[in-house]
C-alpha cells in the first residue's frame, strides 16, 4: 500500500532536531502547530522566527491527497508541469463524482456508466505519475486518509478543504487549490503564510447527548464563518484527551466552516489506539518513541493565553446538542424551545422530512454505532419513524465492518437507504426531486459539514440543518426540528408516550476493523509507458491551454457583477450538476457566478450588459465582454470564496475574462487560487468603498505597473454620469506571487523555471 513506515520515520528523525532548534531561536515553549510547521521548513532546520500572520514561509509537505472533482484540474495542471513523477507520496479518491438515488449498488453503476471517462483518466494518470488511487466506492477521501495516511506530527495537503479532517490524528492539513498541489508534487516548496494561532482549551467532558460535532458548531457559532481566517486553532485540555480520535477528526473537519487554516489536537491515547486499530502498529510504536514533540510543550497548556493570539474556553460537561443552520453553518441553536421559537419567527419548518448520516465529517464507526443505538431505539420502543434515513458510510473499511456488526441493519429496518461510501447529498450529487428549482419548502438534518443554500439537493428551499449523527437520528426518527430527546416524549404505535435513552456506542469496533476489497489500486513502478488518452470532442476533459498574462495596463474595464451577501465558491462555482465538467474549463465556465446574488437587483445569474444596456445571464455577458475584448471586475462583499478549495472559481472567471476581484475581505484558500491563476484579487481599504460601486461603473488601474508588495493600488471608478471616485485597494501579494501574475499563472512560472 501506498503508506509508507520508512516515510514517517524519516520525519520522526527531523522533528526532533528541528523543535529543538525552533525552541532555541524563538525563545519560547512551543504549541503543537508551531512544532510541526517548524519541522516542516523547506530550508530545513529552523534558522529564524517566522512572524505570525505577517511571513511568508516555504514548507514542505509529508503528502499530498486529491479528490476525484478537484483532481482532474489538478493533474490536467500537474502533466504541464513536465515532470515523470511525483515527488510526494499521493493519492486520488473517487468519491464525488458519485450521485445518491436509489442505494449503493445501483448508484455506484450508474457512476461507473456517467463518468467512466473521468475515473479513467484519473486512475491512467495516477498510474503514470505514481499517485496511489482509490477506485469509487472506496471512501471518502478525508476518512479514507485518515485510516489509512494521516499521522501525528505530520503535515499535508489536499485539494479540498476538508483535508484538515487529518487534524484528529494530530496532522496539520490543509486544503489547498489544485495548482498548490502541483507545487508540492512537481517536488517545489509550498508557501503559507505563517498562521496565526487560536488555542480552544475543553475542560469537562462529553456526555449523553453531546457529541464532538456540538463543539464545533459551539466554536463556530463563537467564530463565526470567517473567525478562523488566517489561524491554526489547536484543542487541548482534559476534554480533548477524554475524546476518540475520529471524534476529534469531526472537530478539526468542521474548522473549515470558520475559515481555518486547519485545526488540530496533541498526540494523545485515543490517537494510539486508532493507530493501532486501523493496522498501524508501527506508527503508534514510532509515535510513542517522540510522544513530547508530537504535542505542545507543557508551558503552553499551562498559561495558553501567553503563547496563543487568542483562547477560547468551553466547558464540555455544560455544553449541550446543538443545531446549526439553516444556509449557515454558524448560525446555532439549542435543541428544544430556542428552536421552536427561531423557526416560528423566521418561518423555518417545522416538520422535518429527511435525516442524512455520513459524509467526510462524521462517518466513523463510532458515529454509525452511536446513531445506529438511537434507531434501534425506534424498533425497540415500537416508534414509527417520521422522516426518512439516508446513510453515507465514509469508507468499505466503515461500511464493511458496520454491516458485520449488524449497524447498517438497524437503519436498514427503519427503511433508511445506505448510499454508496462517497459524498452523495453532502454535495449535490442527490437525485432527490425531478425539479429542484421549483421544489417546496422543507426541513433536513443532516451530519454533514455544509448548508449553503441549494447544497444538497439543489432546491433552494431546503433548509438544512447540521447537527450531530445521534441527535440526527433522534430528530428524524421524532420528524420534528424542535424535538428535545433530553426532556420530550414520543408517542409510540401503541399510542404509550416513550423518551429515547441517550446513545451509546463503540469508539472502535470491538471486534477490530474489517475489509474484503478495499478498493485500492497501486501505481505501477515505472510509469513511462503509461498512456494518457483526453479525447478532444470529450465534453468531460479538455487540456489546458496556458493563461496570457494579463499585463500592467488595465484601462476601461467594466464592472460583471456586484455580488450582495454571502457569496461562497458553490455561488461561484455550483457544484451538483456541474461536477460533471470539473475537467472541461470552458464547459464549466458557464456556471461562473450563476449563483451569485446582483446587489443591484437581487437577482441571481441575471446581470447588465454595458454593451447592450440589456440584461442577461452572467456567464453569458461576461462572455460577449470577453469577445469584445473588454476587461471586467467583480466586486464582493465579506468572506469572498468561503467554503470549498475549487480553483475553478478562480479559473473560470480568469478563462472568460475577468481581470481582478475586489472584495471586503476573502477566504483564505479561494484568494490564493485567484493569485496562482494570476490575477488580481483585491480588498477595499475602505470597506464603505463597496457602496460607491455603480451598476454602470468603468475601472481604471492607476498604478498597477508599480504593483509591489505591501503597496496598496489605486483604482478610479468612473459614474455613467462621469463622476468619479478613486479608491484605494489592498493586497497580499509577495514579491513571488506577483511573477506569477506577471507570468500569467503560477504553473507558466513553473515552466519556465523547468525549461
Ligand atoms: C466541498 O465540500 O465543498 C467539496 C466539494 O468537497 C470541496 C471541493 C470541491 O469543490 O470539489 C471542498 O470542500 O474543497
Ligand atoms: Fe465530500 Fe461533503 Fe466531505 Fe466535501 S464536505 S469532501 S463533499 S463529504
Amino acid at each position: 500500500m501506498a503508506f509508507d513506515i520508512e516515510m514517517i520515520k524519516e520525519v520522526y528523525s527531523k522533528v526532533v532536531e528541528r523543535v529543538d532548534a525552533a525552541r532555541e531561536i524563538t525563545g519560547t515553549p512551543l504549541t503543537l502547530a508551531e512544532k510541526i510547521l517548524y519541522s516542516h521548513l523547506w530550508d530545513g532546520t529552523p534558522t529564524k522566527a517566522f512572524r505570525r500572520g505577517k511571513d511568508y514561509v516555504d514548507f514542505a509537505p509529508d503528502r499530498v491527497a486529491c479528490q476525484d472533482a478537484t483532481a482532474q484540474m489538478a493533474l490536467l495542471q500537474f502533466m504541464q508541469a513536465g515532470k515523470p513523477k511525483v515527488a510526494v507520496p499521493t493519492t486520488v479518491h473517487c468519491d464525488h463524482l458519485i450521485q445518491a438515488k436509489n442505494g449503493a449498488s445501483s448508484d455506484l453503476q450508474s457512476a461507473l456508466n456517467t463518468s467512466n471517462e473521468v475515473f479513467n483518466f484519473l486512475e491512467s494518470v495516477s498510474n503514470k505519475y505514481g499517485i496511489g488511487f482509490w477506485k469509487p466506492g472506496a471512501g471518502i477521501i478525508h476518512q479514507v486518509v485518515l485510516e489509512n495516511y494521516a499521522f501525528p506530527g505530520g503535515m499535508m495537503i489536499g485539494t479540498d478543504s476538508h483535508t484538515v479532517n487529518a487534524g484528529g490524528l494530530g496532522m496539520v492539513a490543509i486544503g489547498v487549490g489544485g495548482a498548490d498541489a502541483v507545487d508540492v508534487m512537481a517536488g517545489m516548496a509550498w508557501e503559507l503564510k505563517f498562521p496565526k494561532l487560536i488555542g480552544v482549551k475543553l475542560t469537562g467532558k462529553l456526555s449523553g447527548w453531546t457529541a464532538p460535532k456540538d463543539v464545533i458548531l459551539k466554536v463556530a457559532e463563537i467564530l463565526t464563518v470567517k473567525g478562523g481566517t488566517g489561524a491554526i486553532v489547536e484543542y487541548f485540555g482534559p476534554g480533548a484527551t477524554a475524546m476518540s480520535c475520529t471524534g476529534k477528526g469531526t472537530i478539526c473537519n468542521m474548522g473549515a466552516e470558520i475559515g481555518a487554516t486547519t485545526s488540530t489536537f496533541g498526540y494523545d491515547e485515543s490517537m494510539e489506539r486508532y493507530l493501532r486499530a486501523t493496522d498501524r502498529e508501527d506508527v503508534a510504536d514510532e509515535a510513542n518513541k517522540i510522544k513530547e514533540y508530537l504535542t505542545a510543550d507543557p508551558e503552553v497548556y499551562a498559561n495558553p493565553e501567553q503563547y496563543f493570539d487568542q483562547v477560547i474556553e468551553i466547558n464540555l460537561s455544560e455544553l449541550g446538542p446543538l443545531l446549526n443552520g439553516p444556509f449557515t453553518p454558524d448560525l446555532s441553536t439549542e435543541v428544544g424551545s430556542d428552536m421552536t421559537k427561531k423557526a416560528n419567527d423566521n418561518g423555518w419548518p417545522l416538520k422535518v422530512e429527511w435525516g442524512l448520516i455520513g459524509s467526510c465529517t462524521n462517518s466513523s464507526y463510532e458515529d454509525l454505532s452511536r446513531a445506529s443505538s438511537i434507531a434501534q431505539q425506534a424498533l425497540d420502543k415500537g416508534l414509527k419513524t417520521k422522516a426518512e434515513f439516508g446513510i453515507n458510510p465514509g469508507s468499505e473499511q466503515v461500511r464493511y465492518t458496520a454491516e458485520r456488526d449488524g449497524i447498517l441493519q438497524v437503519f436498514e429496518k427503519l427503511d433508511a437507504t445506505i448510499f454508496t461510501n462517497a459524498c452523495g447529498p453532502c454535495i449535490g450529487q442527490w437525485a432527490r426531486y425531478e425539479d429542484p428549482k421549483n421544489a417546496p419548502k422543507n426541513s433536513i438534518v443532516h451530519s454533514f459539514n455544509r448548508n449553503f443554500a441549494k447544497r444538497a439537493d439543489g432546491n433552494p428551499n431546503t433548509h438544512a440543518f447540521v447537527a450531530s449523527p445521534e441527535l440526527v437520528a433522534a430528530i428524524a426518527i421524532a420528524g420534528r426540528l424542535d424535538f428535545n430527546p433530553l426532556t420530550d416524549k414520543l408517542i409510540n404505535e401503541n399510542g404509550e408516550e416513550v423518551m429515547l435513552d441517550e446513545p451509546t456506542g463503540w469508539e472502535l469496533p470491538p471486534k477490530g476493523f474489517e475489509v474484503k476489497e478495499n478498493g485500492y489500486i497501486e501505481p505501477v513502478k515505472d510509469g513511462s509507458n503509461v498512456d494518457v488518452a483526453v479525447d478532444p470532442n470529450s465534453d468531460r476533459l479538455e487540456l489546458l491551454t496556458p493563461f496570457e498574462p494579463i499585463g500592467n495596463e488595465i484601462k476601461g474595464a467594466k464592472l460583471l457583477i456586484k455580488a450582495y451577501g454571502k457569496c461562497t465558491t458553490d455561488h461561484i462555482s455550483m457544484a451538483g450538476p456541474w461536477l460533471r465538467y470539473r475537467g472541461h474549463l470552458d464547459n464549466i465556465s458557464n456556471n461562473c457566478l450563476i449563483g451569485a446574488v446582483n446587489a443591484y437587483n437581487k437577482q441571481t445569474n441575471f446581470v447588465k450588459s454595458q454593451i447592450t444596456g440589456e440584461y442577461d445571464a452572467v456567464p453569458a455577458t461576461q462572455r460577449a465582454y470577453k469577445a469584445a475584448g473588454i476587461p471586467t471586475v467583480v466586486v464582493g462583499d465579506h468572506n469572498y470564496g468561503e467554503g470549498s478549495s475549487r480553483e475553478h472559481a478562480a479559473m473560470e472567471p480568469r478563462h472568460l475574462g475577468v481581470v481582478a476581484v475586489i472584495v471586503k475581505s476573502f477566504a483564505r484558500i479561494h484568494e490564493t487560487n485567484l493569485k496562482k491563476q494570476g490575477m488580481l484579487g483585491l480588498t477595499f481599504d475602505n470597506e464603505a468603498d463597496y457602496d460607491l460601486i455603480q451598476e454602470d461603473d468603468t475601472f481604471n488601474f492607476l498604478d498597477l505597473h508599480e504593483f509591489a508588495p505591501d503597496k496598496p493600488l489605486t483604482i478610479e471608478v468612473v459614474h455613467a454620469d462621469g463622476s468619479k471616485d478613486t479608491i484605494k485597494v489592498n493586497h497580499t501579494y509577495n514579491a513571488n506571487q506577483i511573477e506569477w501574475y506577471n507570468e500569467g499563472s503560477a504553473l507558466n512560472l513553473i515552466k519556465k523555471q523547468n525549461a
